[in-house]
């Protein structure tokens, strides 16, 4: 029989039973008849496939005016967003969300590293300063994983160039406490500023050095390209890119009015996407702030939240919203429904948004919650169109901070929520003018009420190891729905083609690893 002699038979012996399969998702959210569900309470039914994995494709809008590769974001959190992790997020097809728990001049700052970067050229290398002994730079390379420092006039980028420290140089030196300048390297091979990518390859090629230094006209460091990095010849197919090839930025703002001049540096560093960052997102003070947006920087979209319910939602697109951000006491490091008796369960909230959103054509974000990949894909198929995530990617190279040992003797990173005690006080310690977050409204309050915590998590290897093994899962997640595009899930989910079920708690510990004495949890390789 032929492929479509198959279907038509196949059509036939179900027309003889009309009942389908599973339920449609409103009769799965249905909170009426069994309360409010989220991501573990359900699962979605398997379709048909009919196409690779690999023909999947995860194009979807961020905002109305800003499509992405990957439905994945990283959270506006000062232990997931820096710099690093907005470019390997918008490398991988995704897009980091800039925290703002630091003066405004350091969030510019970020940004302006965002948009300036220019794939191998590293922004930020390791400097040492003429007072650095050969012990500091062994212990560095322990540290890192590398070698090869350069040396500059005052230890810091943008300064004089005087060397570099290889591990030839360090190996086998036996006076630790010698400074490095005793033994760098100081027949440099440099490039101008301005250089390409292409050309430096080249430069690296002849010159067979393990690393590049960029310098400007006066012979200060502007960056440095590695061997190794050119060598892996690093590509992104998915970046995040505009049509100026910069990578696409966005960054987080508070409410208040500070938040106005903080907005203008950031946009002079050339910020694209500005995120509205409030736990609660139907405030007046955010309802101003979308405006004041919207008139003054009208080539910024702006994303607003964060809501639950459609009422919130209907308040903020009025407003001029680009883009909504969804969850309320869904985040993993979250006790704001404990404390506030306040929030939703996010399935509930993702669905009941997005479905309400979608009328006006703005763009919905999951945002938190998201324990593994299966809560991500199911977040999407209640209509978001992004998945964001903060203790997911916390423990990634990219976040900042630096891993550490716990008492267990596991290499972890630290994670905090923006409103934990350990923020809150931050901020009141940081230059009047410059506070950052104020996400909580709670944060200048004599009492402080702490809607999070503070704690840390597990070491996940570098983003650009779990970014691409998140977007192929979804690949095949929706090959095994039966979809092939992001659209095709929603609109399948909307005309009851894609079905789902709930499941009870025996069902769920059925769907989990059951049974076995010992097992290793490896999820990519
Ligand atoms: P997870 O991905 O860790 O589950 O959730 C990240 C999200 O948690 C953030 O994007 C933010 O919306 C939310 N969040 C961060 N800090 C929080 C505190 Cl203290 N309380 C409530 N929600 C928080």
């Amino acid at each position: 029989m032929t492929e479509i002699q198959d279907y038509t038979k196949a059509m036939e012996i179900l027309a003889e039973y009309p009942t389908r399969d599973g339920l449609h998702v409103d009769s799965l959210l249905d909170s009426d008849s069994h309360g409010a569900l989220t991501y573990n309470d359900f699962l979605i039914l398997p379709g048909s496939i009919n196409f690779p994995a690999s023909d999947v494709s995860l194009d979807t809008k961020v905002t109305r005016r800003f499509t992405i590769k990957a439905p994945l974001l990283s959270s506006p959190m000062d232990t997931v967003t820096g710099h690093n992790m907005a470019i390997h997020m918008a490398l991988l097809g995704g897009l980091g969300i800039i925290h703002n728990n630091c003066p405004a001049d350091e969030q510019a700052d970020m940004v302006r590293k965002v948009k300036r970067y220019e794939n191998g050229f590293i922004l930020d290398p390791i400097v040492l300063s003429p007072t650095a002994t050969v012990e500091d730079a062994k212990q560095l390379k322990v540290k890192w994983g590398f070698g090869g420092f350069p040396v500059t006039e005052n230890g810091n980028l943008h300064s004089k160039l005087l060397g570099i420290v290889t591990n030839r140089d360090i190996q086998f030196h036996d006076k630790p406490q010698d400074s490095v300048t005793t033994v760098m390297s100081t027949d440099l091979v440099t490039a101008p500023a301005g250089t390409t990518l292409a050309e430096a390859n080249n430069v690296l090629r002849s010159s067979k050095k393990g690393k590049l230094p960029i310098v400007d006209k006066d012979g200060l460091l502007i960056s440095l390209l590695s061997r190794s990095d050119l060598m892996k010849n690093i590509h992104y197919p998915l970046a995040s890119k505009l049509d100026s090839k910069q990578l696409i930025c966005a960054a987080a703002i508070s409410t208040h009015e500070v938040d106005k001049i903080r907005l203008q540096k950031l946009v002079d560093a050339g910020l694209d996407i500005v995120v509205v960052d409030s736990s609660q997102g139907n405030s007046m003070y955010q309802i101003a702030m979308i405006k004041y947006i919207k008139q003054q920087f009208p080539q910024i979209d702006v994303i607003a939240g964060n809501i639950v319910t459609r009422e919130q939602a209907a308040a903020l697109i009025a407003a001029g919203a680009d883009g909504l951000r969804i969850g309320m006491g869904s985040g993993s490091a979250c006790i704001t429904q404990e404390v506030m008796a306040v929030g939703r369960p996010q399935a509930a909230a993702v669905r009941s948004v997005c479905s309400f959103a979608a009328r006006f054509g703005v763009p919905c974000i999951a945002d938190g919650g998201v324990q593994n990949l299966g809560h991500i894909v199911k977040g999407l198929a209640l209509g978001a169109s992004t998945v964001m995530m903060g203790g997911l990617l916390a423990g990634t190279t990219e976040s900042p901070g630096e891993y550490f040992v716990s008492k267990e003797g596991q290499l972890v990173k630290a994670y905090r929520g923006m409103g934990s005690i350990a923020v809150m006080e931050d901020k009141g310690q940081s230059k009047e003018g410059n506070a950052g977050v104020s996400r909580y409204f709670s944060e200048n309050d004599k009492v402080k009420v702490a809607q999070g915590v503070a704690g840390s998590v597990i070491d996940r290897g570098s983003v650009t190891k779990f970014l691409p093994y998140l977007v192929t899962g979804i690949q095949h997640s929706l090959q095994d729905i039966g979809v092939r595009n992001l659209d095709s899930l929603r609109d399948g989910v909307e005309r009851g083609i894609v079905r789902f079920e709930m499941r009870s708690g025996s069902a769920q510990a059925e769907g989990n690893v059951n049974g076995l004495h010992t097992h290793e949890k490896k999820l990519y390789a």
